[in-house]
This record gives C-alpha cells, sequence and structure tokens, in this order.
C-alpha cells in the first residue's frame, strides 16, 4: 500500500462529476493512471449509498496499492476499513475524527489559508489540502487564495500539503514553480476523455519536474 507520505498525486472520484454506476470503472482507470491516493466524495448522497460505493472502490483501489479515503463520513471509514478520512474546517475535527476511525486511519483536513494550514498540523492531521487555488466549479462558494502563499506554507507546515482547486496540467507549472509538490486533481481528471491518459501525463509532470 502507497503512504500518505509519499503521495505526490491525489485524485476524487466526486459524484458531482461521476454517475453511481460508473465509480467502479472510473476508480480503475484513475488507479491505472497512476494516482497515489484516492478520495470518495459525494455531497448529495445518503449514507448508505455511500458506504455501497465506499465498499465497490476499495477492491479496485487495494488491488493497485491506493489507499482510500473517504469524505466527510467517519462512521463509514470506520465500517468500512478505509485507509483514510478527510474532514472539513471545524475546530476539533482531526480529534473527533480520530475517535470514531482508530490509530490505523489517517486524517486530512481541507485549509484555506496559512493560518488554518498551521492550525491543522498543530491539530495533529496528518495532511492537508490547501486551497482552493483557483475559482472552481467544484466547490463554487470558496473565494480562490492564489499562489502567493504556497510556498510560505511549504515553509511553515512539515505535514504532506495537497494544492487543490482548479489544478490542471496548463496550470501545472505555475502550481510547481509558486512551491506546490503534491496536487490535487478532481474535474481535470474526471472530465479528460482519456482519464487514464490524462493522469499518467500529468503525474509523469509532477514527478519529473520535481524529481
Ligand atoms: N476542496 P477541481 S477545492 C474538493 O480548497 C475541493 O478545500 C477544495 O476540484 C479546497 O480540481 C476543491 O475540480 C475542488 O477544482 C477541487
Amino acid at each position: 500500500m502507497k503512504r500518505i507520505q509519499e503521495a505526490r498525486l491525489y485524485g476524487i472520484v466526486d459524484l458531482g462529476y461521476v454517475r453511481a454506476e460508473d465509480v467502479g470503472g472510473m476508480t480503475e482507470k484513475l488507479c491505472l493512471g497512476g494516482v497515489d491516493v484516492l478520495q470518495l466524495r459525494a455531497k448529495k448522497l445518503g449514507a448508505s449509498d455511500i458506504e455501497r460505493l465506499a465498499r465497490l472502490m476499495l477492491p479496485i483501489t487495494r488491488a493497485h496499492g491506493v489507499p482510500l479515503v473517504i469524505n466527510d463520513h467517519l462512521e463509514i471509514a470506520a465500517s468500512v476499513g478505509s485507509e483514510g478520512v478527510h474532514v472539513g474546517q471545524d475546530d476539533d475535527a482531526v480529534a473527533k475524527a480520530r475517535a470514531v476511525v482508530g490509530p490505523e486511519c489517517f486524517v486530512g483536513k481541507s485549509t484555506h489559508s496559512l493560518a488554518q494550514a498551521m492550525a491543522a498540523q498543530a491539530e495533529g492531521a496528518d495532511y492537508i489540502g490547501f486551497g482552493p487555488l483557483y475559482a472552481t466549479g467544484t466547490k463554487p462558494d470558496y473565494v480562490p487564495i492564489g499562489l502567493n502563499d504556497v510556498a510560505e506554507v511549504h515553509r511553515r507546515v512539515t505535514l504532506p500539503i495537497f494544492c487543490i482547486g482548479g489544478v490542471n496540467a496548463e496550470r501545472l507549472d505555475e502550481i510547481v514553480v509558486a512551491g506546490a509538490r503534491r496536487v490535487v486533481v478532481v474535474s481535470a481528471f474526471l472530465q479528460a476523455r482519456d482519464v487514464e491518459g490524462e493522469v499518467r501525463a500529468l503525474r509523469g509532470r509532477l514527478v519529473r519536474d520535481e524529481g
């Protein structure tokens, strides 16, 4: 199983873009392309549907050695035994998550500023998301934070930092030049004509660009 500490490319199966019946196929394509970690995110589905999709994804992600992260739903992460869980900007979200999922499951947290990133580290998160860098239809209510704090967050936070929000092939170079080492890509992968090829190409550039 790949370790979150070494992950560079984070994919998300977001049910805003993927139909439930296509989740298995999309999971396979993203894993074949080379994502290092994969999240299940389904803001509009009920818990039983999300649990069913998580159980569908797990044998696929495990066959590829890719950790599966459940977004928001701590109880589902605990019951299916996912490798990770991801929480939003609640004050004690990490502690709450750990109490439910136990010590084996890593916990990631969304952060939207330098201050929140440092707080998430102090709170004991295993990794953070940092963004949205750009305006994005995947999280339309969030104000983009731009690239200005990317270098500084890497100086101040030692956890794996996954830059997120509007990341795509066109923007990858400027994101890397700004100081990012790890990225999350959602719509640019899920809407690609050749998902596997898009993932492979972006991953190759991300790793090559930084060694
Ligand atoms: N979280 P796309 S931005 C799910 O900043 C999510 O916390 C964000 O999707 C954050 O790659 C985001 O399609 C959406 O822009 C990322």
